[in-house]
């Protein structure tokens, strides 16, 4: 009886109002090894500083807990633990279903306290998934997990991975003499499959840092809704895209103004754009993708095939799919649809 009644209250994060309402107050600072210009590591920091020090953070192997982790130093403020690579929705539920039976036995001080699982595309788009799925129908348990897609699995020195994008070059997908492009599959939807999914989840979002007081916004929202939420980060990475590090915070915007990676929420079933991307919903042009591709060496070998073709693939994503940028159904046209009627 307690179990069920006992309280599911959140913290109350409002957004913040623009960037000069936004808390000066770190939880991540300095002690971190990551890369000069990683956007991953400014993800921490902002994920932290958007939920506020009352926070728990599970980190699943990778960047963002080896170079965050150096022997007796870290940059993290708040409660930090490691997690096993796959585990970031077993670390979520499991920490938030921990709190929860502490407090309710009286162990702790009951408050709301935020449990942050955060894993990268290796470990959350690939390894995690089945786990993060779990964790998503778990309505009475809160918790955000945030994906950062650094689209390979970096830490490893740049394996491919499920979030890999086409044609890039990583340790795993050399181009060739013979063979030109090795990886040849486009990347997974992570946000788009989780919010098709999970009934029970009420938030999905997608961020860039880029953005950095809409990430924040999103972050404080998943935060308050409660339940289990999830967020995918893109996240430029200087080693593994092969770029100089000067242009994280470029890369970023062109990923959003090229229309390659939209960002959106949805809450309780309802989709909002959010950004350049809704400019793009309501007619704006979008930048050619190839003012993306060819700044990165990940890209290099590509020819104007390759660039034709990514191009057409983007393309695809926003003229013909049932929601563009966001669910890959494939509109029907109004003949199949009538003759579908009959
Ligand atoms: C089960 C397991 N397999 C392999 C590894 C080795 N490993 C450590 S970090 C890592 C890369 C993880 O990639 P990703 O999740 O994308 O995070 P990133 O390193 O890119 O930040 C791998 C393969 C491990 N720690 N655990
Ligand atoms: S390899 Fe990429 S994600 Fe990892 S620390 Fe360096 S820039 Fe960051
Ligand atoms: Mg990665």
């Amino acid at each position: 009886m307690a179990e069920t009644t006992f309280s599911n209250a959140t913290q109350i994060l409002e957004p913040f109002r623009g960037i000069k309402r936004v808390t000066i107050e770190e939880y991540f600072t300095s002690g971190h090894r990551t890369c000069q210009g990683c956007e991953s590591a400014l993800v921490m920091k902002l994920m932290v500083k958007a939920a506020g020090p009352r926070t728990i953070v599970l980190g699943s192997t990778g960047c963002m807990y080896v170079a965050n982790t150096t022997y007796y130093t870290t940059p993290w403020v708040v409660p930090w633990m490691h997690t096993q690579l796959g585990s970031s929705g077993s670390a979520a539920l499991g920490t938030a279903a921990g709190l929860k039976v502490l407090m309710r036995k009286g162990k702790m001080k009951s408050e709301p306290i935020n449990v942050i699982a955060f894993c990268g595309d290796g470990g959350g788009a690939d390894m995690g998934v089945g786990a993060i799925s779990a964790t998503l129908t778990h309505k009475e348990y809160n918790s955000l997990i945030l994906l950062y897609d650094n689209e390979s699995y970096a830490n490893t020195d740049i394996q491919l991975s499920g979030m890999t994008p086409y044609g890039a070059n990583t340790t795993f997908s050399p181009p060739g003499k013979v063979k030109r492009l090795i990886h040849t599959r486009w990347k997974k939807n992570m946000a788009g499959m989780m919010a098709a999914g999970h009934p029970e989840c009420r938030y999905v979002a997608t961020v860039c840092a880029s953005y950095a007081v809409d990430m924040m916004n999103k972050v404080r929202r998943a935060l308050t809704i409660g339940g289990p939420t999830f967020i995918h980060s893109l996240d430029p990475c200087p080693k593994g895209w092969d770029y100089d590090p000067m242009l994280s915070h470029e890369l970023g915007e062109l990923a959003i103004e090229t229309g390659l990676f939209p960002l959106y929420e949805i809450e309780d079933g309802v989709l909002k754009f959010y950004g350049k991307t809704k400019a793009i919903v309501d007619g704006r042009a979008r930048k050619p993708v190839r003012e993306y591709l060819l700044k990165q060496g990940r890209f290099a070998h590509f020819t104007e095939e390759d660039l034709a073709h990514f191009q057409a693939k983007v393309d695809e994503m926003w003229d013909k799919w049932e929601i563009p940028g966001v669910i890959p159904f494939k509109r029907l046209d109004a003949a199949r649809a009538a003759l579908d009627v009959k």
